[in-house]
């Protein structure tokens, strides 16, 4: 390294995921200076396929910002899903019970919008940003350094904003000695598929049975995506294509409203289940957001949702203090985000206690799981429950 360079922003952000993205637009829509660095090429970062369910948390930030041109003519509202019990579906009426919906809209159209708007909208991104580095979070001056191009560079900022996912380097810049982790690790994967064959059912199903979970979802009216619930001893070596579909087949079957159309896999991969929540998300200057601070188990379809609101509060918070000079948001940021996170890891732990098959549980367990479907079959006041949480809790 020769070359240096040194500048200042309002707020560094640290990560081009949903977090990084969303807060950098809604800052931007403000005249917020501030700069995201991303380790991974554009490539790699629009191409991830992870999420594919919104809640209205979500695509309110994609309206307001503007950006929501493709969501409204791509994404599909989706009006209910179901818990599939055995052979038998239990259809939650989300519209009916909440008078909301969900959309389905994948993580990359959502990610690949948000980039294709930063350079109109002022919003530098820099990917392939090597070793970015955190200094001085707890003082009135932090910083980050990282290389690019050859050139070592330093950015001085007001803020830091960590929205580097569960791996990257903002969460472990905080002292363990000033943060309290909680963790639940479940004993199983999902292995997902994603192949453009037309979805079996116009809906969701998520379906529990003897050998275990299922989801059965879509990117659109011709692209599936398709899960099953695998031992965290699985490889993807151990499940061809043909044994997938077999499984699949076998699974929605007796449940779909079509019939389970095979096809080569555009994806496949084994993701473990987890849920984890760090606090408080600010440590001096470092503020947290999205999967830096947090994971749930996939089975509500809350994370990408969850880095939204977390956004949403941060983003309303700096624009405060910027704005108006009040330090008050900031200060209230992380107990205004944990509060939801909290009810959105509540629930998604117990959708996954409901529906998937654990190693340790025997009859007992499986008796309770059985009374619990048919308790939500049968009750009103449980479906709404489901249904409220399902597309998300107000902010
Ligand atoms: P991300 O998306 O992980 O982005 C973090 C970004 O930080 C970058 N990074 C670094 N950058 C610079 N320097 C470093 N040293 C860095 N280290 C990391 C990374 O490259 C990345 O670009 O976190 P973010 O923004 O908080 O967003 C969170 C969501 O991505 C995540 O919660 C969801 O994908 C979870 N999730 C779902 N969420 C939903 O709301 N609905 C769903 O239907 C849903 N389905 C899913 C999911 C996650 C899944 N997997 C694979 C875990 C389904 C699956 C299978
Ligand atoms: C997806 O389509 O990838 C998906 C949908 C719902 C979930 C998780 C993942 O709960």
């Amino acid at each position: 390294m020769t070359k240096n360079s040194r500048r200042r922003v309002q707020v560094a952000i640290i990560g081009a995921g949903p977090a990084g993205l969303l807060l950098g637009h809604l800052l931007r829509a403000e005249g917020i200076t501030c700069i995201v660095l991303e380790r991974q090429t554009r490539c790699r970062v629009e191409n991830r396929i992870r999420a594919g369910v919104l809640e209205t948390v979500t695509t309110d930030l994609l309206q307001r910002l503007g950006l929501d041109e493709r969501l409204k003519s791509e994404g599909l509202v989706e009006k209910g899903f179901n818990l599939a019990d055995g052979d038998r579906l239990i259809r939650i009426d989300i519209a009916a019970l909440t008078g909301r919906h969900v959309t389905v809209y994948g993580q990359t159209e959502v990610t690949r919008d948000l980039i294709d708007a930063a350079p109109a909208r002022g919003l530098e991104i820099v990917f392939e940003a090597d070793a970015v580095a955190l200094h001085d979070t707890d003082s009135d001056t932090p910083s980050v350094t990282y290389q690019a191009d050859g050139i070592a560079h330093h950015i001085d900022a007001d803020f830091i904003a960590g929205c580097d996912g569960f791996h990257g380097p903002s969460r472990q810049a905080i002292p363990a000695a000033s943060a309290r982790q909680f963790t639940r690790d479940y004993p199983f994967g999902w292995l997902g598929i994603l192949s453009d064959v037309p979805p079996c059912h116009p809906e969701l199903i998520y379906a529990h049975g003897p050998a275990g979970f299922a989801l059965a979802s879509m990117r659109s009216a011709t692209r599936s995506r398709y899960y099953i619930q695998v031992p965290l001893t699985d490889r993807l070596e151990d499940w061809p294509e043909d044994r997938v579909w077999d499984e699949l087949e076998s699974r929605f079957a007796p449940l779909a409203s079509r019939p389970v159309i095979r096809g080569p896999a555009l994806e496949m991969s084994i993701a473990p289940l987890r849920s984890y929540v760090f606090e408080p998300m600010r440590h001096g200057r470092l503020f947290l957001a999205g999967d830096a601070a947090h994971i749930v188990p996939p089975t509500g379809a809350k994370g990408l949702n969850l880095a939204a609101s977390d956004v949403h509060y941060l983003s309303d918070a700096l624009i405060a203090f910027f704005g108006r000079g009040e330090e008050g948001a900031l200060s209230g940021y992380a107990d205004r985000a944990l509060a939801r996170v909290w009810k959105a890891e509540r629930f998604s732990w117990y959708l996954t206690k409901l529906m998937h098959r654990f190693p340790e549980d025997g009859p007992f367990e499986h008796r309770m799981q059985s009374a619990e479907l048919n308790y939500v079959a049968e009750s009103t006041a449980m479906q709404t429950a489901i249904a409220e949480n399902y597309v998300g809790l107000p902010l």
